[in-house]
């Protein structure tokens, strides 16, 4: 059974970094979206595993920035921001107990929310959080998996996946204008709905379905049009505080 890796709200989310000066989080609100999230992954048949939160890591929720799983390895990030390198060690403690656990050191930064694995090719953003020395220490171990990296860099979003999401196997829908949409040659691109943008976000499941926002409708109705079956999921919180739905989660294992 694949395993879904969580990590509590913190009781202090409502310090939780905001990019663009936006409105803090509800902590009372994301408590319970991120239960709800909880439901829908083992609803898609993951067996899930909750780290206890941290009121010192306000972000530390985003347990995806913290760990990225490459093949058959863990990496252990350093996360581009200061204040949020303290949440890794617990993850990849965890992680550690199922699989080799490799880790990205200074001066490299990498965040776990701009790593994209499809079709066997690692994408990773060259974002304000993961430096051209945290690229090429996960390219050195994405070579280990016999797995190669392309760099894209993201213009005006926090990471590679908040403005492309995988949402199939090869199909990815992207924000227009955060990517250059050249270097994601061999995928289906779909773009996310002008009247949406910046509000889409998607975490593929094991059993075919893919979770959506639940604010972005018609992006979700292109998708259905494509086949895909998209099950709508509210997380308002969570973007509120620059989050979305591949962020909550570290999925390994069969
Ligand atoms: C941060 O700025 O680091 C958090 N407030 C948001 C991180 C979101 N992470 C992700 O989407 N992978």
């Amino acid at each position: 059974m694949p395993v879904a890796l969580l990590r509590e709200v913190s009781p202090s989310f409502d310090e939780a970094l905001v990019a663009h000066g936006g409105r803090p989080p509800d902590v009372a609100v994301a408590i319970e979206q991120h239960s709800l999230y909880r439901t829908a992954l083992e609803s898609a048949g993951y067996a899930t595993e909750v780290l206890a939160g941290d009121p010192d890591h306000p972000d530390c929720v985003f347990v995806e920035d913290t760990a990225v799983v490459i093949g058959g390895v863990a990496v252990a990030t350093r996360p581009g921001a200061e204040e949020r390198r303290g949440e890794v060690d617990p993850v990849s403690s965890r992680l550690a107990a199922s699989m080799t656990v490799k880790a990205i050191d200074e001066p490299g930064t990498l965040d776990g929310g701009d790593v994209m694995v499809m079709n066997g090719t690692v994408y990773v953003g060259r974002s304000s959080r993961s430096n051209d020395s945290g690229i090429e220490q996960l390219a050195a171990i994405a070579a280990t998996q016999g797995m190669p990296l392309v760099a894209v860099p993201v213009s005006g979003v926090l990471h590679l996946k908040s403005a492309v999401l995988p949402v199939d196997p090869e199909t990815v829908v992207v924000t227009p204008g955060t990517v250059d949409e050249s270097l994601l040659d061999g995928l289906r691109i779909v773009h996310e709905a002008d009247t949406e943008r910046h509000r889409f976000s998607a975490l593929p499941m094991a059993d075919g379905t893919v979770l959506v926002t639940a604010n972005a409708p018609e992006t979700t109705g292109i998708l259905v049009k494509h086949g895909l079956l998209p099950v709508p999921i509210d997380v308002s919180e969570i973007q509120a505080a620059d989050g979305g739905l591949t962020c909550m989660s570290i999925l390994f294992g069969d």
